[in-house]
């Protein structure tokens, strides 16, 4: 009996369809990746404003696909969960869909997120004038994107942006239901809202089989039961894990120096060894005896 191993596409796709909601984190590198698999989230978000972050910039269209791409692809090689790869606008117009698509797929990714956002874009909690490509122009991004695709069950998620500009849920949802006419396997709907309210009546009024995908960032204390309850497929934590980061080494490096050691803060920083365990360097060590 020959043993069937579910490529990543699959598996994402499978935590997008399955009845629990599925929980991801966002990640900027192989590290911060692996820790999410080790948390026991269920996928890693490839975040463009954390990526760019860990590069000293902001999430601004700044850095490229291939900047993108060889962050999200040590982060492939490093996890054994699924990636959903934050891929912006798709860097440009459906012609360079085309080709994150295709090298996207070929890094190893479960799937891609691109978002109706114009190139360049801004994060979405920079500013207040974001601005949008007309929605049949990013239908098209979607339907070109699954046109591209080789493995049938890669995942294109198609976001839209509709509430981050205050268009309001009538939009969104309009928008939403055309990516998903052309061929999106998931949406994407992004607040900026500190309540969830606007997300709550996007999911009570979506009426398409496709699953919904909802990032709680500034509605951070809408639970994961909430976020069940009220029909999300799959919560994206985006940026928790670089923010802890932040403040992690901060607090480290600022107390060596005030103190003159590192003995305060030994006890709250982890040994060598787990970090050894985090590089499997036991399995390399074997190549050396
Ligand atoms: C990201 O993590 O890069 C995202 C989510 O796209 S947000 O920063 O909220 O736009
Ligand atoms: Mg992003």
């Amino acid at each position: 009996m020959s043993t069937q191993v579910e490529s990543m596409p699959m598996r994402l796709r499978e935590i997008l369809r399955s009845s629990r909601t599925g929980r991801a984190a966002g990640a900027y590198d192989a590290l911060s990746a692996k820790l999410v698999e080790r948390a026991g989230f269920d996928a890693v978000w490839a975040s463009s404003f954390t990526i760019s972050a860990s590069r000293g910039l902001p999430d601004m269209s700044l850095l490229t696909m291939t900047d993108y791409l060889e962050a999200t692809s040590h982060m492939v090689s490093t996890c054994d969960i699924p990636i959903l790869a934050d891929c912006d606008t798709g860097f440009g117009t459906a012609v360079n869909v085309a080709h994150m698509v295709r090298s996207y797929e070929a890094a190893g990714v479960g799937g891609v997120c691109i978002e109706d956002k114009v190139f360049p874009k801004t994060n979405s909690f920079v500013g207040e004038r974001q601005m949008l490509v007309p929605t049949e122009q990013f239908a098209r991004k979607i339907a070109v994107a699954k046109a591209t695709q080789d493995n049938p069950d890669f995942v294109v998620v198609a976001r839209t942006e509709a509430l981050i500009c205050g268009l309001g849920i009538d939009e969104a949802l309009d928008r939403a239901r055309r990516y998903a006419e052309a061929g999106a396997d998931a949406i994407l709907i992004h607040s900026k809202q500190r309540r969830a309210d606007e997300i709550v009546q996007f999911l009570g009024r979506w009426d398409f089989e496709v699953p919904v995908v909802v990032v709680p960032t500034t509605y951070y204390s809408w639970g994961l039961d909430e976020a069940s309850r009220a029909g999300a497929d799959l919560v994206i934590y985006a940026n928790q894990a670089l923010r802890a980061a932040v403040s992690a080494l901060a607090d480290t490096l600022g107390l060596i120096l005030r103190t003159g050691s590192s003995v305060a803060v030994e006890s709250n920083i982890a040994s060598l060894q787990e970090v050894f365990d985090l590089q499997q360097l036991e399995e390399w060590l074997v190549f050396d005896r």
